[in-house]
């Protein structure tokens, strides 16, 4: 069983047919639900509507981070989160990488494991490559898990994250969804 901490992001609404579009927000609110399934003791931080990265000429975001205890491999992980962006509509084809989604799930963390597995297709790089130049992603992980480190560095986040210069990330709302009781704080 690992602790692993997913970064959450969506800045597209759900079209589906005959039935009202999803909102970025209510995506996260039920993606949480779907995680909340999957991991055990479940937590996850406040929204937050941050400016887009690397492609700009693209909708606002909404980031939250979500933790929980993981039974099975790091690939089966990737499995998992890769279904339930499915679910809500992520379709990797028709987007650059970079660019918007009704739903992205990453693994930012899986315990403190570092894994770099080469994979033409589905390459798993755990931490996130990223995650330590990215405020929508530090910022609400330390809301719930305030005392970690980087497993590479053993720097606290909390440290990396006052190296960063302001990304516009502003808190939007708390995690409202059955999960708001395992909140940490
Ligand atoms: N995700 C990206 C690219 N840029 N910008 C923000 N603010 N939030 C994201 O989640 C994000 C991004 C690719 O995954
Ligand atoms: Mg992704
Ligand atoms: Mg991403």
């Amino acid at each position: 069983m690992e602790l692993v901490v997913l970064g959450l992001g969506s800045n597209m609404p759900l079209v589906r047919h005959n039935d009202k579009a999803l909102q970025p927000e209510e995506i996260l609110g039920r993606a949480c639900e779907a995680l909340s399934g999957v991991l055990k003791n479940f937590r996850c931080s406040s929204v937050y509507k941050t400016k887009p990265r690397y492609v700009e000429n693209q909708d606002d975001f909404y980031n939250m981070v979500a933790a929980g205890e993981w039974e099975g491999t790091p690939r089966e992980l990737l499995r998992a989160v890769q279904k339930i962006e499915n679910w809500f509509g992520r379709d990797r084809e028709s987007v650059g990488p970079k660019g918007p989604r009704t739903l992205d799930i990453d693994i930012e963390l899986f315990g403190n494991q570092i894994i770099r597995e080469e994979d033409a297709v589905n390459p798993l790089y755990v931490p996130h490559p990223l995650m330590n130049e990215r405020q929508f992603v530090l910022i609400p992980l330390l809301e719930i898990l305030p005392d970690f480190a980087d497993p590479i560095t053993r720097q606290p986040f909390s440290k990396i994250l006052s190296t960063l210069s302001d990304q516009g990330v502003e808190l939007w709302k708390h995690c409202k969804n059955l999960t708001t009781a395992n909140r940490t704080q």
